[in-house]
C-alpha cells in the first residue's frame, strides 16, 4: 500500500445517503458516465492530476446501482488517474460483465495493451478538452490514437466546454469513429436553447450522424441551485427528442469538482422523465442506445 493521499481542500464527496428515486428506471437501464476513484492507497491518482479527490471505490458504485435499480454501469477514467486505467479495470473485471468502460489511453500504447483493456470490458477512449483538467494533446496524437482503436470498434469520448466547440468543430467532425460528447457539450443554460451556441452543438449532431451525446451533468450546468435543475431541461430535452437512437444517461457519480453541493443521485434519476417525457423515448435512452453501443452482444 502507498502513503495515503490527502484530498483536495474544500473537496465535496459523494452524497452519502440519495434519495430513493420516485422514477423507477426500467430494466436495463444504463448508467453510462460514472467514475471510480482510487482507492489511492491501491490505486494511486496520477502525478500529473490537477485535483485530488475523496476514494470513491468499485463497491460504493455497485451500492448504488443496486440502490437506484441501474442494471450496468459505464465507467469513464478521469483525468485524476491520468492514462493508469487500473482502476478501472479492477471495477471492470469485479462487475461480472455489469460494466463496461472508457479508458484513457497513450499514442504510444501497445497493441497488447489495448486487446488488454478490451478483454477487460473497455470499449472506448477519451478525450479531454477541459483546460482545467489537462495538459492538452496535439490532435496529431488524438487522431492517431482514434485511428488505433478504431478496428476494435470501440469509441471516442469528447468532453469540451461550449466555448471551446468553434475551434474544435472539424476535428472532431473529422473522427473516424462513433464519437460521444459528455454533457450535451456542456453549454452555458443562461444563453436560449435556440442561441447561437446550442445550435452549433445541435448542428454537429445532426451533420455527424455518427455523434452521440450524454445528456448527463443537469447538476454542474444548472444554475438553478441543488436537485431542480429545470433551467436544463429544456436543452436536455431538445437532444434527448431530436437525436433519440443517439443518446445516453447517467449520473455522473460521484461528480468530481462540484464546488456548490454533493448532488442527491435520486434527484438526478427523477430528472429523466422531465428530458425524455414518454416511455418510448425513457427505453431509448436507458437501455436500447447504451446496450447497442457497449453490449451489442445481447441485441445480435
Ligand atoms: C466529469 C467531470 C469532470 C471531471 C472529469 O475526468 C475528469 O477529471 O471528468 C469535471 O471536473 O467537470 O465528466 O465527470
Amino acid at each position: 500500500m502507498s502513503a495515503p493521499f490527502r484530498m483536495d481542500d474544500g473537496w465535496i464527496a459523494y452524497h452519502p445517503s440519495p434519495s430513493k428515486p420516485r422514477y423507477r428506471l426500467p430494466a436495463g437501464a444504463v448508467d453510462s458516465h460514472c467514475h471510480v476513484f482510487g482507492p489511492g492507497s491501491i490505486f494511486p491518482f496520477a502525478p500529473e492530476r490537477k485535483y485530488t479527490p475523496c476514494d470513491a471505490p468499485k463497491e460504493k458504485l455497485w451500492a448504488l446501482r443496486d440502490f437506484l435499480g441501474v442494471t450496468r454501469n459505464v465507467i469513464v477514467q478521469a483525468t485524476c488517474h491520468g492514462a493508469d486505467n487500473l482502476a478501472l479495470v479492477d471495477a471492470l473485471r469485479d462487475s461480472g460483465g455489469r460494466a463496461r468502460g472508457i479508458a484513457t489511453v497513450k499514442a504510444t500504447v501497445s497493441d497488447a495493451e489495448l486487446s488488454s483493456l478490451h478483454e477487460a470490458g473497455v470499449r472506448g477512449v477519451r478525450f479531454n478538452f477541459v483546460k482545467r483538467l489537462v495538459d492538452r494533446l496535439p490532435h496529431e496524437e488524438l487522431l492517431a490514437i482514434a485511428e488505433r482503436i478504431h478496428p476494435l470498434r470501440w469509441h471516442v469520448v469528447i468532453y469540451f466546454e461550449a466555448q471551446e466547440l468553434p475551434q474544435l468543430y472539424e476535428f472532431f467532425a473529422a473522427l473516424p469513429t462513433v464519437v460521444v460528447i459528455d454533457h450535451m457539450g456542456r453549454p452555458d443554460v443562461s444563453r436560449p436553447v435556440n442561441g447561437s451556441e446550442f445550435r452549433l452543438f445541435l448542428k454537429l449532431m445532426d451533420e455527424n450522424p455518427n455523434i452521440w451525446s450524454k445528456v448527463t451533468c443537469p447538476e454542474r450546468l444548472s444554475k438553478a441551485g441543488p436537485d431542480e435543475y429545470e433551467d436544463v431541461v429544456p436543452f436536455a430535452r431538445c437532444v434527448v427528442e431530436e437525436f433519440s437512437d443517439r443518446v445516453l444517461w447517467g449520473t455522473d457519480w460521484p461528480h468530481p469538482n462540484m464546488t456548490t453541493h454533493a448532488p442527491d443521485d435520486g434527484k438526478l434519476v427523477d430528472f429523466i422523465p422531465k428530458i425524455a417525457r414518454t416511455p418510448d423515448l425513457q427505453r431509448r435512452l436507458l437501455v436500447d442506445n447504451p446496450t447497442r453501443l457497449y453490449w451489442p452482444e445481447d441485441i445480435r
